[in-house]
């Protein structure tokens, strides 16, 4: 256990250091399951620097706009695409908001869920201006799901807004999670089998099959202490990848809900010797970002020294993060690695 403690206490010590830069992004959704098709209309966000401890908003605390979303055609079809339009209006003059700003690769990110939480999409609608954005995108089977439109109002203001929506002739409905904890195994990892699929395509099938590792840090997670959550990428075989790639401008994107998928945050890591010194990047916690020289567990002191050289092929990304509540949260991984994207998926328990 010393080399392992070592490690968490190395890697705590290296958050802590890089902590200036460290943004906490909680979004808490008051959406209530009978109001489908309505824009749950009560998020709130918060955007500050957070040096030594996350802060984190009131849930319910409205945003700055609203999403409004329509679907054609307007009953969405099941398992086949149909086109969305997301228009982001400010919420107190219902004015298109028309100018958003950049944020990693993009001006909108959209995560979809089933209200179970059993399946996951990240795309990313198409602006047309005067705040309307478009997609086409396809849900996969009857059922409730909920909508997470991630996007910062242009000088800086992030805001997520919640949407629920049904397919199948139905209206939102939540359904029970039924979440179970993963169980850590040898070496502090829980790990995944999955499969790489294109973007916004999580249905697609014939993938390269990946292992993928996640060690929460601590083991035991406390609601509002600092936590990070180190992916590693491995081969079918187990084996570190070499060579992960950066997907939307950061090495990996960590999407975190609670079980009753009002409480979202996004996590993207922290590239390596980069100065965010005092800088706020826009909407991010951060994390760090490691080289893949280790072997599948068991690292050596040598890949957790300060000097390790960035430019060696990264297969581990550790995300910095602070859950504001006890209870079971999900969390989707996404890296990219051979021009396609890994979704691995956990469950975390985080205590009181
Ligand atoms: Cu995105």
């Amino acid at each position: 256990m010393n080399a392992f403690d070592g490690r968490i206490r190395r890697a705590m010590g290296r958050a802590l250091l890089a902590a200036c830069a460290c943004i906490a992004i909680v979004v808490s959704g008051c959406g209530r399951g009978d109001r489908a098709q309505e824009n749950s209309g009560e998020t709130g966000d918060t955007l500050r620097p957070a040096p030594a401890a996350h802060e984190h908003a009131e849930a319910g605390a409205p945003g700055r706009t609203v999403l409004e979303f329509r679907s054609a055609p307007a009953a969405i079809p099941v398992g086949t695409p149909a086109e969305w339009t997301l228009t982001i209006r400010d919420r107190a003059t219902g004015a298109p908001v028309k100018d958003f700003d950049t944020v990693h690769g993009k001006l909108l990110h959209l995560i979809v869920v089933s209200s179970d939480l059993a399946w996951f999409n990240h795309v990313h609608p198409a602006y047309k201006g005067d705040g309307v954005f478009t997609v086409q995108t396809a849900l996969p089977r009857a059922g409730s799901y909920k909508l997470y439109a991630d996007y910062t109002l242009a000088g800086g203001v992030h805001d997520v807004e919640q949407y629920e929506l049904a397919t199948g002739g139905g209206s939102y409905h939540q359904a029970p999670a039924g979440l179970a904890a993963d169980t850590i195994g040898e070496g502090g990892w829980m790990v995944r089998g999955v499969a790489s699929k294109p973007e916004g395509m999580p249905d697609e099938k014939g993938g390269a099959e990946y292992r993928v590792a996640l060690m929460p840090m601590p083991m035991k997670l406390v609601a509002g202490k600092d936590a990070m959550l180190h992916f590693q990428i491995r081969d079918a075989q187990g084996k570190p990848v070499k060579g992960l790639e950066p997907y939307l401008g950061a090495m990996g994107h960590a999407v975190l809900l609670s079980a009753d998928t009002r409480t979202y945050l996004h996590t993207h890591p922290m590239e390596p010797g980069a100065d965010h010194g005092g800088m706020h990047h826009e909407g991010e916690e951060h994390a760090a970002v490691r080289n893949g020289m280790t072997p599948g567990h068991g690292h050596g002191a040598a890949t957790m020294d300060e000097d390790e050289a960035p430019k060696t092929p990264v297969s581990e990304v550790i995300f910095h993060t602070n859950f504001p509540s006890p209870g079971l949260y999900k969390v989707w991984g996404q890296f990219q690695h051979m021009g396609r994207i890994i979704t691995a998926s956990f469950v975390l328990n985080v205590e009181a």
